[in-house]
């Protein structure tokens, strides 16, 4: 069976990145940004159009931050696939920018929900003499952390852990943020599911980040692109006015703290958390035009 028509296990989302990266070595690199609670990978593809030079900007993107959420970690492997497949259509796109990609930021999570609780979201940190586990990586960022949407109780769902960046997922991807920081133009954290483009700020209702016009612009061009597949229709906002304020997210941290200037949280479709497999390969291909279309703007930084 394809890979785009099931959904892999945290293994074999490994070896299809070091395959390709075995594969393509003069355009691919795979490494590990450091370890999750239980001690897996949190892996890494960089994609440019030479591995031997370093490219002035960065266009990072992660999924899966939310271990039920399949989909996003499928899109994000296509859109490697398809880069690293056809990389000369994309000498435009790709000049002086590496693409920076992270399908399983949460790959206890992920596997948790392939082999006990197919709705799991958190981690899988576990506290001595406690029944409940699990933080939200997603309320686990020091921007306005633990301020709304969030809980420090650790039975919640949105559980924002003991302190900003206290788990090991989330450290691992700031470090890699902070390293980068100068280079890093674009930050995408795909999750599911709902079609909406968010963007700055999630945390409160009523707060405009200096540049709304910017990020609403590009977040619309970005839906556009991905309805010309099949008229797939998302919404564009931020969380807070259309979905509900949740502080210490990945969001509104890469643009608040970091400046990262372009920064959005993609909620992709589903039916739930669940796309059936034959869908798999379709919403690959839609997402695949908006990614393009937000790596587009990243040239203009
Ligand atoms: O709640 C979340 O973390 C995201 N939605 S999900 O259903 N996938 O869990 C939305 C986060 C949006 N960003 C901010 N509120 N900052
Ligand atoms: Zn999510």
């Amino acid at each position: 069976r394809g890979f785009f028509s099931h959904f892999p296990r945290y293994q074999e989302v490994l070896s299809f990145m070091s395959g390709l990266a075995a594969r393509y070595p003069q355009f691919c690199r795979y490494e590990s940004l450091g370890r999750s609670n239980e001690g897996r990978h949190i892996a890494g593809l960089s994609i440019s159009l030479n591995s031997r030079v370093r490219p002035r900007r960065v266009a990072y993107i992660q999924a899966a931050t939310h271990g039920r959420e399949w989909i996003t970690t499928q899109t994000v492997l296509y859109l490697a696939y398809e880069l690293l497949s056809n990389l000369r259509a994309f000498t435009r796109v790709l000049q002086d920018v590496e693409i920076f990609l992270v399908p399983l930021v949460n790959p206890d999570g992920y596997e948790y929900t392939h082999t006990t609780d197919r709705f799991w979201r958190k981690n899988r940190h576990r506290y001595a003499g406690h029944s409940c586990s699990g933080v939200d990586i997603n309320r686990n960022f020091g921007n306005h952390w633990n301020y709304q949407g969030a809980s420090q109780n650790l039975c919640s769902e949105v559980y924002s852990g003991t302190s900003p960046h206290s788990e090991p997922e989330t450290s691992a991807v700031v470090r890699y943020l902070e390293f980068n920081r100068n280079r890093v133009k674009l930050s995408l954290d795909v999750h599911s599911f709902g079609k909406f483009i968010f963007y700055p700020y999630g945390y409160a209702r009523n707060t405009v980040p200096p540049t709304v016009g910017t990020l609403r612009s590009v977040a619309l061009r970005a839906a556009n692109q991905i309805g010309r597949y099949r008229g797939t229709r998302y919404t564009t906002g931020t969380s807070a006015s259309i979905l509900y304020e949740a502080s210490g997210s990945l969001d509104d941290f890469a643009y608040g703290n970091l400046g990262i200037p372009l920064s959005y949280t993609l909620e992709l479709p589903g039916d739930e958390f669940h796309v059936p497999a034959y869908d798999i390969i379709h919403v690959c291909k839609e997402t695949f035009a908006g990614f393009i279309e937000f790596i587009r703007h990243v040239s203009l930084y």
